[in-house]
């Protein structure tokens, strides 16, 4: 089995966005598991992928070529996590923070949540706080997700949750916040009512959330 783990891992490092969908479908057909393929396989190669960019090994052009294989490794797995739960958990809402267009990782969660059963809305990537706002006054969601993968478009979190204090709006939701420089100190000193490290603890924190209503 870890051959093929070794080889999607492989697949996403060096961007071989033409062959993924065969690797993956190959896993999947001999029953690899889903959660392995996603983090021991393209979570654990965009870690690489980040060192390697950290380094100036690579650049944003294969950085990107990286990501997009991920994504399409991700398609595939996606309609397999979708959850059969007719009653819905919740509404929430996700996008990334003014400024970020990293949306792996926020794909990901939403696909992990809407698996669990949740309903959720994306507004995509680099959200003005004032649209956010709109969106949040109109769709009155349970949760507000926001995910930040720069430490530079970190402050826009607390920008977010102040805004939505001086409209009025805060009380009524619960704010989860996620992304590679954030943390559980973090999430509270910006006032968000929790943190999730990665999809898994997203879902988990999503549920104690919607209990804590
Ligand atoms: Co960029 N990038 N990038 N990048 N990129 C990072 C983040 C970086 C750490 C790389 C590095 O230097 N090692 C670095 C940030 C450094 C810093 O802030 N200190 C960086 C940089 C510098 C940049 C640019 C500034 C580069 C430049 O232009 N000079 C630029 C900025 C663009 C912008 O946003 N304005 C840039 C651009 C890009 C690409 C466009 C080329 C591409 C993104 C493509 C895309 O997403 N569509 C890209 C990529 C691919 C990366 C790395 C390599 C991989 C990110 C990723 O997809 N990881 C990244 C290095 C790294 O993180 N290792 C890097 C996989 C993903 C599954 O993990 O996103 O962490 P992650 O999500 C996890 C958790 O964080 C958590 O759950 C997810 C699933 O487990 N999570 C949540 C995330 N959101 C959550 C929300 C939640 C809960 C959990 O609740 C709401």
């Amino acid at each position: 089995m870890s051959e093929h783990l070794d080889k999607i891992k492989e697949a996403v490092i060096s961007g071989k966005h033409a062959e993924i969908e065969v690797l993956v479908k190959g896993a999947i057909e001999d029953k690899a598991d889903l959660g392995q393929i996603i983090t021991d396989g393209m979570v654990a190669a965009m870690d690489i992928v980040g060192q390697r960019f950290a380094k100036s090994e690579i650049f944003i052009p294969e950085m990107l070529v990286s990501a997009v294989t991920m994504k399409k490794g991700l398609e595939i797995i996606k309609p397999l996590l979708k959850g059969d739960e007719i009653e819905s958990k919740g509404t929430i809402i996700m996008c990334t923070v003014k400024g970020d267009i990293h949306d792996i990782g926020k794909n990901l969660v939403i696909m992990m949540l809407q698996g669990a059963g949740f309903d959720v809305i994306d507004l995509g990537v680099d959200m003005s706080t004032e649209e956010l706002a709109q969106k949040v006054e109109e769709i009155r969601p349970d949760i507000l997700g926001l995910s930040a993968l720069l430490t530079t478009t970190m402050p826009e979190i607390k920008n977010v949750i102040e805004t939505l204090k001086d409209k009025g709006l805060r009380n009524s939701i619960k704010i989860m916040v996620g992304g590679a420089p954030l943390n559980v100190a973090f999430a509270g000193k910006v006032g968000a009512d929790g943190y999730a490290e990665d999809a898994a603890e997203a879902v988990m924190l999503a549920r104690s959330l919607i209990e804590a209503k």
